[in-house]
């Protein structure tokens, strides 16, 4: 997972602080030099590591803090407060032209994921704002560069403008923009070539593809699994370019998170959107305050529920959330849920997202393979009503008999008890946590 590294660092020096009564200079200073070792090492910028530390350090030591009935929790949320700050507010929408086409240009080194987003992105276009985008093939110089976009357009069922790699990127662009006009499309997005460092030659043309098309948005696409190296890419190409956005690809990987924490700040160019995978739909509008709770162990509610509201319809996601609350979860909401679950994502991905799930030993294994979604459907087919409601009556006999039923084996029985069980355990913790919150009163984690 990315930023785990981070974020173990970090929530285990919260856990210091949370529950104090009495914050003093020295413990905020303590827990500081935790966070800042923490930030090293996962790659976040020196200078920015700097900063952040000062600006936390001056503000939770300051008036504000000593006035809170519970100052620990109050340095949390300023660290929180200004992680988002230090990742730049919300970003994701895209420039749309007065006058059509929108042009958008891709830009960045070769590998970073230029080609793949092209395609994420008019995919996002059409299937969010209704857009009809055509893409261009202007990185000539990759054998196969021309045919992945031909082949991300065929799939998408998305035109791609090509000339080849006879023509020269500036003039397919002039050709491209013209075709777009005269057939209405709206957006029209510019794959470029890239290299594997950054380069004279290539920062040329792409000034020069750059004059021609006069981009509405310049989207400099980085490895996030790169680092600080994708943060002094940012760098010259924003120099160079002036670029618009960063798209930060991969960070489903298990980037340790330095360059999202620092591209905003030393480029002061915008993440405004992050890549979750190879796939078309793995793409996501970048939220800096998410982000920042995901990190400190927040979890990332917000991103589960817009989830699920855009797959369930809204009643359903309330009654989710609100079972996911109060527990009152059974195997046939567990059933009921498992389909419309399964259209968000991947589950393992989905748990990731609750508040001190990845603190759990036991989530790993509640990975529930898609593959054998199938066989779970039928196991919990084969309970009666009370076993659905009250699994731990489930004994010996009673599996035999769900796994004949199902057609499965008692093994899978046991597996998927357990991870239910599991299940179960992350949901009583995370409405403990929202208990002991309420009790305490004053500060209250966002979203618990
Ligand atoms: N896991 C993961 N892989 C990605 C992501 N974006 C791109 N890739 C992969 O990275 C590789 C390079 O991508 P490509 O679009 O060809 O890069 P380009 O050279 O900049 O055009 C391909 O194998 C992509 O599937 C992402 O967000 N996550
Ligand atoms: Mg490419």
């Amino acid at each position: 997972m990315a930023f785990e590294g981070l974020a173990d660092r970090l929530q285990s020096t919260i856990q210091k602080i949370k529950g104090k009564g009495i914050v003093t200079e020295a413990d905020v200073k303590e827990m500081m030099r935790e966070v800042r070792l923490a930030l090293l090492e996962a790659d976040v910028n020196f200078k920015v590591v700097k900063d952040f530390v000062k600006k936390v350090t001056e503000r939770a030591v300051g008036q504000e803090v000593m006035k809170s009935l519970t100052p620990g929790q109050q340095v949390i949320k300023v660290v929180q407060e200004e992680l988002t700050a230090l990742m730049g507010g919300e970003q994701s929408r895209i420039a749309v032209s007065n006058r059509p086409p929108t042009i958008i240009m891709m830009v960045g080194l070769q590998g970073a994921g230029k080609t793949t987003t092209t395609g994420k992105l008019a995919n996002l276009l059409r299937k969010k704002y209704n857009k009809n985008p055509m893409l261009v093939a202007a990185d000539i110089y990759r054998p196969a560069a021309i045919k992945q976009l031909e082949t991300l357009g065929k799939q998408l069922s998305m035109p791609v403008f090509s000339l080849g790699d006879q023509v020269s990127p500036v003039e397919i662009a002039r050709q491209a923009i013209e075709h777009a006009k005269k057939e209405h499309y709206d957006y029209v997005l510019i794959d470029t070539a890239g290299r594997l460092h950054v380069d004279e030659n290539l920062m040329n043309e792409l000034k020069d593809v750059k004059e021609l098309s006069k981009p509405d948005e310049i989207f400099l696409v980085v490895d996030a699994m790169t680092g600080q190296d994708a943060v002094n890419v940012a760098e010259s190409f924003n120099e160079q370019l002036d670029i618009t956005g960063v798209v930060l690809t991969k960070l489903d990987g298990d980037t340790r998170g330095g360059a999202a924490l620092s591209v905003k700040a030393v480029t002061n160019t915008p993440i405004k959107f992050v890549g979750l995978g190879e796939k078309m739909d793995a793409i996501e509008p970048f939220h800096p305050e998410r982000m920042a709770s995901r990190i400190l162990g927040m979890g990332d509610v917000l991103t589960l529920i817009e989830k699920a509201q855009a797959n369930v319809d809204e009643e359903k996601a309330k009654e989710l959330e609100q079972k996911m609350r109060t527990m009152s979860f059974t195997f046939d909401d567990f059933l009921d849920q498992l389909a419309q679950v399964r259209s968000m994502g991947p589950l393992d991905e989905l748990l990731g997202m609750l508040p001190g799930a990845n603190k759990m030993k036991g989530l790993k294994n509640v990975q529930v393979d898609e593959k054998q979604i199938s066989h779970v459907e039928a196991i919990i087919k084969s309970m009666t009503k009370k076993e659905k409601v009250q699994p731990e009556i489930i004994n010996a006999s009673r599996k035999k008999r769900i796994a004949k039923g199902s057609g499965t084996s008692v093994q899978e029985v046991n597996r998927l008890l357990k991870q239910f069980e599991d299940m179960k355990k992350m949901m009583k913790q995370m409405s403990s946590m929202q208990q002991k919150g309420k009790k305490k009163g004053g500060f209250k984690f966002p979203f618990m």
